[in-house]
């Protein structure tokens, strides 16, 4: 791959979110109307910097993930700033939309936040007592999701006993979970975030075994079905005790949910994006009771606990009323299904409104 690329700014310009360099930039390498014209040569480097051939410094600085990617594909550029991606094969014209600002409860900071980055923290979301009643009862479901793997030989599917555990679609069982999912914040959030009209797409509990050095693989949470929605995928993760990077928190690649659905491989212990840990990943550590926010396409993933307790988590993705999973059958055709399942996916808002949950 190429670490750097002689180009037009024809060629440029063909990027869905290019920003173009300001009219001053263009006056002062003399073109006339203060415009670059489409046949000027250009370089790019392996930082993205597009630079002009007979030019001094960089003209635009874009550093963002989708413009890697653009230039991956269209160059063969290595950049130096992002892994290389892999995009899915369904996703072939996928554009990240700016949710905007003007929110409802999200500040324009957050807004621009998630945009940037592809998450934002809210601390201290549940009550001591609210968060003691969630555990609780979602502890009821662990006993019997350990005794399963233990069945099993100690496996069943990406649960391993002693290790992790996960624990898949507990709302319809749980009266606590349930009215944690609909939480007015959530609820003026996900408005905020994905519109008038959200489902719950899927919730998990997530228990790493105390003294288990075992990571949850990179992964979009998109990368295990893929959707026709994908950029409104919204994922809050709760951590139900503290999380930090000694016991099992998040880490995040900000930025990278901007190329879209990526492929992903399959493996023993999860779906897998990136190969290694790609240089800018950062920790998240959280205090219990918080939430991230992220969107469902942003690559994450979580460390070993090392410490000598279980390090509690719940995943609650939410999604577009209307939104469909898609599968490719042996034949090689599309498999349609709409992600509606009365109780499992239900309405959490209609027409802007909370809907009660039961
Ligand atoms: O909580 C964890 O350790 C992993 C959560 C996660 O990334 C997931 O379940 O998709």
């Amino acid at each position: 791959m190429a670490q750097e690329v002689r180009t037009t700014f024809g060629e440029l310009r063909q990027f869905a979110a290019w920003v173009e360099p300001d009219a001053r930039i263009a006056a002062q390498y003399g073109f006339q109307d203060r415009t670059i014209p489409d046949s000027a040569q250009a370089i790019v480097g392996s930082d993205l910097a597009v630079s002009m051939t007979n030019g001094r410094g960089p003209i635009v600085n874009d550093a963002r993930a989708d413009w890697a990617l653009f230039c991956q594909e269209r160059f063969g550029l290595r950049s130096s700033r992002w892994p290389s991606f892999r995009r899915h094969p369904l996703s072939d014209s996928f554009l990240w939309r700016s949710v905007g600002s003007g929110k409802r409860v999200l500040s324009d900071a957050e807004a621009e936040a998630y945009d940037r980055d592809g998450y934002v923290i809210v601390e201290d979301v549940l009550s001591k007592a609210f968060l003691e009643e969630v555990v609780a009862d979602l502890d009821r479901f662990e006993a019997e999701r350990v005794t399963a793997a233990n069945a099993a030989g100690g496996k069943n599917n990406i649960t391993q006993a002693g290790k992790v555990s996960f624990n898949v679609q507990l709302a319809r069982h749980s009266a606590p979970l349930r009215k944690l999912i609909a939480l007015p914040l959530l609820q003026h959030m996900m408005y905020d975030l994905i519109g008038p009209n959200v489902r719950l797409y899927w919730d998990q509990s997530v228990y790493k075994s105390p003294n288990s050095c075992l990571a949850f693989p990179w992964h979009q949470d998109t990368g295990y079905t893929y959707v026709d929605q994908p950029g409104k995928i919204v994922t809050a993760w709760f951590a139900l005790t503290d999380a930090d990077e000694d016991s099992g928190c998040m880490w995040v690649l900000p930025g990278s949910h901007r190329v879209g659905p990526l492929v992903h491989e399959k493996g023993e212990f999860g779906n897998r994006v990136f190969a290694e840990d790609p240089s800018g990943m950062i920790p998240l550590p959280m205090r219990a009771g918080s939430i991230m926010v992220f969107a469902g396409l942003l690559p994450h993933m979580t460390g070993g606990n090392f410490q000598n307790w279980t390090r509690k988590a719940l995943v609650v993705e939410y999604a577009p009323d209307g939104m469909n999973r898609i599968a490719i059958d042996p034949w090689g055709d599309k498999v349609i299904s709409p992600a509606n399942n009365p109780h499992t996916q239900f309405n959490v808002l209609r027409d802007g409104r909370p809907v009660v949950s039961r």
